[in-house]
């Protein structure tokens, strides 16, 4: 077969895209018929990049959903679909994001026009030229290891400013923007909604009597027995120093009244282990439901309020 581009791109005094990019191998996935593209293609990319080819599109679809940085479609392919494949990768959440470069007939420009409506980034006509494949691919792996890396730090900085390294929850930061958009949505929906705060009993008295670092590793047990006691939609935080700020989805004042019950005792029931000493710790908790119409700072307001009533109370109890 003929190496000519369709296009005039001369190649000869573009550098050879042979080489890793940005120190990284690309993971390419090409999918056509057997006997046909694919094993061509392949040869072309070379060593640079690791390459899987594909000839049945579910099992493709399959595969394209393992973090490649690449699919590249034939459109010419006579055992598929190749648009129904590419709006697939499109239509699916994991793979949304993976860049797609179609392969096909330079007498068929309809169906490249359908690629590119269903957000393929790139075609290519056969024949294929290595060169113009190389560059092509080398653009579109470059923008996808940037978005990736991009991504990777957000990530990074997010977790940094939202969690709480001592305990592993999140802080108060995490806490108002989970519970913000989650407030406005079960409001709108008119479901139940409610809110704990629980503090710990003289906490101050611990960390006098046993120091700071025996008060953090304190700190992290009673995290770990609150997260325990709550289910996976709730969200948990460690608000401030010694105080615990939860959020129950779908749930009434009783049904959270009964949950906060259930972690003040697992706390007052059971000591603490620090350095072979055990502890006894307490808890006291305030619970507020949303009612219609309220603010969420409104349903915070009531719930310390709770809280204020369950301290003066005598603490170690749950109030409402
Ligand atoms: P109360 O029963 O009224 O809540 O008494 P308390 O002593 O727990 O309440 P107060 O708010 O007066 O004191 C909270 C104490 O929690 C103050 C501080 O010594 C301690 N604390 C806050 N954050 C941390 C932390 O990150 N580590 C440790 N070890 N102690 C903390
Ligand atoms: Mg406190
Ligand atoms: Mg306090
Ligand atoms: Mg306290």
């Amino acid at each position: 077969d003929q190496l000519m581009s369709h296009t005039g791109h001369t190649a000869e005094n573009c550098r050879p895209m042979f080489e890793k990019i940005q120190g990284r191998k690309g993971r390419i996935l090409l999918i056509g018929d057997e006997g046909g593209q694919p094993a061509r293609i392949s040869r072309m990319i070379g060593e640079a990049h690791e390459v899987v080819i594909e000839y049945d599109p579910a099992e493709a679809m399959r595969k394209a959903k393992s973090h490649f940085d690449l699919v590249i479609v034939s459109l010419v392919a006579k055992s598929f679909d190749g648009l129904r494949l590419c709006a697939s990768l499109r239509f699916s959440a994991e793979t949304r994001d993976t860049p797609i470069l179609v392969i096909g007939d330079s007498d068929d420009q309809q169906t490249f026009v359908k690629a590119y409506d269903l957000g393929v980034n790139d075609s290519i006509m056969r024949p294929v030229e290595t060169q113009e494949l190389r560059a092509r691919m080398a653009t579109l792996l470059r923008r996808k290891f940037t978005a990736d890396s991009l991504k990777e730090n957000f990530n990074e900085d997010l977790e940094m400013v939202i969690s709480d390294p001592l305990t592993g929850l999140g802080n108060r930061r995490f806490f108002d923007r989970q519970v913000e958009p989650l407030f406005d949505e079960l409001k709108d929906g008119g479901e139940d909604f409610s809110i704990l705060v629980f503090d710990i009993d003289h906490f101050k008295r611990v960390n006098d009597m046993l120091g700071h670092d025996m008060g953090d590793q304190i700190l992290k047990e009673v995290a770990a027995r609150i997260v325990t006691n709550m289910r996976a939609v709730d969200i948990v935080s460690r608000y401030g120093g010694e105080e615990f700020m939860i959020a129950m989805p779908g749930t009434t004042q009783d049904e959270a009244f009964f949950a906060a019950d259930r972690v003040r005792q697992s706390m007052a029931g059971t000591p603490i282990f620090v350095d072979g000493q055990g502890l006894s710790i307490t808890m006291s908790c305030g619970v507020a439901q949303v009612i219609p119409g309220e603010q969420l700072r409104e349903v915070f307001r009531r719930a310390d309020t709770a809280l204020y009533h369950a301290k003066r109370n005598g603490r170690n109890q749950v109030k409402a």
